[in-house]
């Protein structure tokens, strides 16, 4: 294998991808356009893989939306509401990912602890698999027509079951693992296929074991291999398990008969320590994943030299690669003019990263001498990082030093509560809304008139007064009681954020696709990080100007800010959070002091970065909720904190958000009606909570009669005192034509439950 890359980003270097497809599902551009876009995508990364001189090209990695449900999509696992829609096989790829009109799409959720979304199959006891569509076998001749063989990557047989769920209707027994017999054929015939169109290797990716696993699922994956393994009409295999360490699964794959292992050697170092006790390797190749598939530093090429070269010898050959797909990192570092210029020469993005790739697996063959200059200038931007003065901070790290565990604890709740009743003066099942309000064309088109110059400051900044105004009024004639000044000035809030505080840089075109269409431009966060000025007081106070009701004001949590970053690898990630932290402290303490009572700090991404094992949660979540309290805890009782945070999955996190200590809570609760009341009660949880009454993901708009019966479920569980009424996230993405008579429909409910409350 040599050296190799496990995967490359699809968006297209201008996002090209995203625009073809949206521009094609608004019925502007044909099929055939779309096709076209693809294929140049893919041609270009082929091109620039192979000329980079990687030894072996990873193929089948474009996908038009994503990789688990191509997966979904080759071995036939089509859910029938989909294929009696009658449509084509593009147009039934896209309704699973999106829905039409009445069918739902498939449920989209975190791939691992990534900020990259997959969908997740439905898989029924009944399902017949079968190679049904066969794009990794026409993309592996493609690849071969323009001159590049290619190592096509596929989603591993157990990843993709483990990540499925059972159809409606299965019986509670059944889990898709059950189905892996009857899978495993089908994926032999896909291995027969890639053969005869001559793939010497082909990738299979079983990130799934970097997480705890049952007894019962290595026994399968031991199966499944030997299976595999033991087919005679087959390429070479290579096992790729990443984002952590594999653990007992390490071992399985090494006994088994399969020709080469990919180890995550950056997430889990460790990992090393193990290799040597592992015969099984003897006689097969291991790809070590040493370059950072996830993060955008450069790669100190002479520690990973010096780790790649203690591997030689405990294997039959050893290929160094990434830790995991490049799909998580932007492109390419210089389509970046604008980065400060010493920073970005810390940098590498997938480019970078594999001519990275290319030069460790080089100095491996042929010794450091080789490739003398490409080390020496990675030695040197190595060097000049860790010294460079502008990563450090004095003041921060004293006032880190000084922490005591004093400024993480608010007074009793029993006081603050006595306290904010009597300074807010808020009616029963008080009503609010999450923060943001939609984002109208002219919002749009001012942020962009900014940044081409075509206004000044001055002006956007009345534009922005103007829609802060517009949206207290439409809350006064709603009759909301905490009100929003609606975050017009945001685009992604932790991009917003980050623009305003030292030690973080931000990128132009550094976008990493999300979900589908949809991408992210992580800020770098590349120093001590400290608040220069305040970053939302003035928005705050405008509206709170407007109006006798309080204005909630609205920040982002710590952990959000680095789960939706890239973040320095030089510290502890606890350190790094408990700076960001003190940076919304003194947000949260300026805001107080310019007469704001209510302050929201939102942490939807609590549950993202939660350790795939077990046994490194409790150290997460312990600094995960240190640093929210830290960051709210610098206020008086009359001050009130409320949080916010998204997804339904909040089992393992529950504890957690008791720990967090807000005075009110809101989540996601619409689509479960209200079941997340009983889990949270279960845990002792026992201060304010809104659970959404509105499910704003959907365009629906619910029925005066439906918010009054999800309110009452919620009285069921909840008495009056503590519960909120709110929508279940943001209004950012609706329009106002839905958003409008939703919140009237939701005050209507709230109305009418009051009186009944005694
Ligand atoms: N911000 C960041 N990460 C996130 C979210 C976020 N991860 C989880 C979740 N929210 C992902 N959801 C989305 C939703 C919408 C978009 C991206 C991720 C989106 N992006 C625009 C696009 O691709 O057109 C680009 C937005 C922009 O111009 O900045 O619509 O909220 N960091
Ligand atoms: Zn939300």
């Amino acid at each position: 294998i040599g050296s190799t890359v496990l995967g490359y980003p699809r968006i297209g270097p201008d996002r090209e991808l995203k625009r073809a497809l949206e521009s094609y599902w608004a019925g502007r551009s044909s099929a055939d356009d779309l096709r076209a876009v693809a294929g140049k995508i893919r041609a270009d990364s082929w091109r620039f893989l192979a000329d980079a001189g990687l030894d072996s090209v990873p193929g089948n990695t474009f996908s038009y939306y994503d990789q688990v449900l191509d997966t979904a999509v080759t071995f036939g696992a089509v859910p029938s509401r989909y294929t009696e829609l009658g449509l084509n096989p593009l147009d039934t790829y896209f309704a699973m990912a999106r829905g039409v009109d009445s069918t739902p799409p498939l449920e989209m959720t975190k791939w691992f602890d990534t900020n990259y979304h997959y969908l997740v199959p439905e898989i029924s006891p009944q399902e017949r698999f079968s190679l049904s569509d066969r794009t990794p076998v026409e993309q592996f001749r493609e690849a071969s027509e323009q001159g590049v063989t290619t190592r096509p990557v596929l989603v591993g047989p157990l990843t993709f079951l483990l990540l499925s769920k059972p159809a409606e209707g299965s019986p509670d027994s059944f889990t898709p693992l059950d189905k892996l017999d009857d899978l495993l054929p089908a994926y032999a015939a896909l291995l027969a296929e890639l053969k005869r169109a001559g793939a010497e290797w082909v990738q299979l990716d079983e990130p799934a074991f970097a997480a705890d696993r049952t007894q019962a699922e290595l026994d399968a994956l031991r199966e499944a291999y030997r299976t595999l393994g033991e087919l005679s009409d087959r390429p070479a295999l290579l096992v790729a398990g990443y984002f952590g360490d594999l653990g007992d699964a390490l071992d399985v794959l090494a006994d088994s008969p399969v020709e080469a292992l990919g180890v995550d050697l950056v997430t889990s170092p460790s990992t090393i320590d193990k290799l040597p006790g592992l015969t099984g390797l003897r006689n097969k190749s291991v790809v070590a994943g040493l370059v950072d598939g996830r993060n955008i530093w450069r790669t100190d090429l002479d520690k990973a030299l010096t780790t790649g070269a203690t591997l030689l010898g405990l294997a039959d050959e050893v290929a160094i690669g990434t830790s995991c797909s490049l799909l998580h990192v932007p492109y390419d570092v210089e389509a970046e003019a604008q980065i400060d210029p010493q920073v970005k020469s810390w940098l590498a993005f997938a480019a970078q990263k594999v001519r990275e790739v290319v030069v460790l697996g080089r100095a491996l063959r042929e010794g450091r001498g080789a490739v003398a200059d490409a080390l020496a200038e990675a030695a040197a931007a190595v060097a000049d990082r860790a010294a460079a003065d502008r990563i450090r901070n004095g003041e921060v790290q004293t006032r880190l030093r000084a922490l005591r565990p004093a400024d993480s604890r608010r007074n009793d709740y029993a006081q603050r509560q006595k306290a904010q009743e009597e300074a807010l003066q808020l009616p029963p099942l008080p009503t609010t809304t999450i923060g943001s309000f939609p984002q109208t064309t002219d919002v749009r088109k001012a942020r962009a008139a900014l940044r081409n110059g075509t206004i000044d400051a001055a002006t956007y900044k009345q534009r922005m007064r103007d829609e802060i105004q517009r949206v207290i009024e439409r809350q006064e004639e709603l009759g909301l009681d905490v009100l929003v000044h609606g975050e017009p000035e945001r685009n992604d809030m932790v991009q917003y954020f980050s623009e305003l505080m030292d030690g973080f840089v931000s990128t132009h075109k550094g976008w990493v696709q999300s979900y589908g269409s949809r991408c992210v431009r992580p800020p770098i966060l590349f120093g001590d990080v400290s608040r220069p000025n305040p970053m939302t007081v003035e928005w705050a106070t405008y509206a709170q100007k407007l109006t006798d009701k309080p204005v909630k004001g609205m920040l982002t949590g710590p952990v959000t800010i680095l789960a939706w970053s890239f973040v320095r690898d030089d510290q502890p990630l606890a350190d790094t959070a408990k700076q960001v932290a003190l940076a919304i402290r003194d947000e949260v303490h300026d805001l107080e002091a310019a007469g704001i009572r209510v302050v929201q700090v939102d942490e939807p991404a609590l549950r993202e970065l939660l350790p795939l094992r077990a046994v490194q949660q409790k150290h997460y979540l312990d600094w995960a909720v240190e640093s929210f309290r830290l960051a709210t805890s610098g206020v008086t009782d009359t001050t009130q904190i409320h949080t916010h945070l998204c997804y339904s999955e909040f089992g393992d996190v529950i504890n957690a958000i008791v720990a967090l200590e807000a005075d009110v809570t809101s989540i996601e609760a619409a689509r479960s009606r209200m079941e997340v009341l009983s889990d949270l009660n279960a845990v002792g949880f026992a201060k304010g909570v809104g659970p959404g009454v509105y499910d704003i993901h959907s365009p629906r708009v619910p029925e005066t009669e439906e918010v009054t019966s999800l309110l009452r479920a919620a009285l069921e569980a909840v008495p009056a005192q503590r519960l909120w009424v709110n929508p279940d996230c943001g209004l950012k993405t609706r329009g106002y034509a839905e958003v409008n008579t939703a919140l009237k429909n939701v005050i209507s409910a709230t109305a009418a439950v009051r009186p009944t409350l005694g």
